[in-house]
């Protein structure tokens, strides 16, 4: 049970937080061991900022869909023109910072080695906790400023009706992105687990299906277009077999694919009412500024001469126990069975796996041309959802 967790982080390199702590905390709810208040708030620290590096992460890779809002120019993040460079500036400082925070909280940036079954492994010092404070503040700050760019952009694309593909000018439906699926989301901003009063998640309504059972079989690409950026689409008449070429598990949920994320999130706690593509990507910015609140607030609650590691951490009896940690992209529900300190039984339900099936039903209908910017809206994380 040790163990286990540090394999699960290296499942992705831009989400090893929320599978750490999904698969620590698996392994708390199995063997019922509870944490003392300073190591919960250092985890929470630890997660909000991981979802702050990957939403400005995103921002990278989606801002060359959308046009700077007055122009016919799209924005190139990577251009050292202005207003380019200082957008590119302020997201990867976001990501700096944000990074930095997990690796004093953590231990490290990426893999992080502080959290451990039963806690953390030590506190910080009162001198890093300042050092993250100062940091969080700066943050947020640039946090509101990178939200209320993106918005506009965002806005500024949804409004403008069509975009330009390989010099052709493609609508863009008002329900770009639009499904008929349900959301799922456990908390706005941590998660829950079957420790809970009450869990927001349940393991009777989850049902797991292997995507030959699920996709369609073999076909023949029979559309091709040269000129698509970059390299044109795949030739007519190759063979596809999406069926035996997923390499995903479809996850049900009452019988249903459902959307997780900032969308399923906001829509969940906060009466986010707006649907599709666009609206993912509004969800997602606004949840810039609470990131950095909420770590500005754990910090102002840490005692860093608390304990945060309990006292008696049990080895576990076999009983079932999950946790699920909402992950920048969605809910991330890890499953384990414990028992002697060995794990029995081990399962994660990775966000991006809950999305791709979702996904496929939300491009029903859309302009092939902008079927990746559906794609996109989801963040999807192929690395999570393979495993
Ligand atoms: Fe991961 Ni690379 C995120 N966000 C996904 N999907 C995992 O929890």
């Amino acid at each position: 049970m040790e163990q286990v967790p540090k394999i699960a982080s290296r499942v992705c390199g831009i989400c090893p937080i929320p599978h750490t702590l999904a698969s620590i905390e698996a392994m708390e709810t199995s063997i019922g061991c509870e944490i003392p208040t300073d190591a919960k708030l250092l985890r929470v620290i630890l997660h909000a900022a991981n979802r702050l590096h990957s939403h400005a992460l995103h921002n990278i890779l989606i801002l060359p869909d959308f046009y700077l809002p007055g122009k016919e120019t799209k924005i190139n993040p990577f251009s050292k023109e202005q207003p380019f460079r200082s957008v590119a500036e302020r997201i990867f400082r976001i990501r700096e910072i944000a990074q930095t925070i997990i690796a004093v909280a953590g231990g490290e940036a990426i893999h992080p080695s502080n959290p451990r079954v039963g806690g953390m492994y030590r506190n910080v010092s009162p001198r890093a906790k300042q050092k993250m404070a100062d940091l969080a503040k700066e943050g947020l700050v640039l946090a509101h400023e990178q939200m209320e760019f993106m918005l506009e952009v965002i806005r500024n694309m949804q409004n403008r009706g069509f975009t330009d593909v390989a010099g052709k000018e493609i609508p863009i439906p008002r329900n770009l992105g639009y499904h008929n699926q349900g959301v799922m989301a456990t908390a706005p901003m941590y998660g829950s687990s079957s420790l809970d009063e009450k869990p927001m998640w349940d393991f009777a309504r989850w049902k797991d299906t292997q995507p030959w059972d699920w996709y369609m079989g073999e076909v023949i690409i029979d559309l091709e277009d040269p000129s698509y950026p970059i390299g044109g689409t795949t030739k007519v008449g190759t063979k596809a077999n999406p069926r035996m070429e997923a390499c995903n598990t479809v996850p049900t949920y009452d019988g249903q694919p459902v959307e997780v994320g900032p969308r399923a999130r906001l829509a969940t706690f906060k009466n986010f009412t707006e649907k599709g593509t666009f609206a993912q990507h509004i969800a997602r910015q606004l949840e810039y500024p609470n990131c950095f609140y909420t770590i500005l607030k754990c910090l102002d609650n840490l005692d860093t001469s608390g304990k945060v590691l309990a006292d008696h951490i049990p080895r576990g009896d076999g009983s079932m126990g999950w946790a699920a940690n909402e992950a920048p992209r969605g809910t991330d529900v890890h499953i384990a069975r414990v028992k002697g300190g060995q794990v029995l039984w081990y399962e994660m339900l990775v966000p991006t796996t809950w999305n791709l099936p979702t996904c496929s039903r939300a491009l029903a209908g859309a302009p092939w041309q902008i079927a990746e910017m559906v794609v996109r809206a989801y963040d999807p994380c192929v690395a999570c959802a393979t495993h």
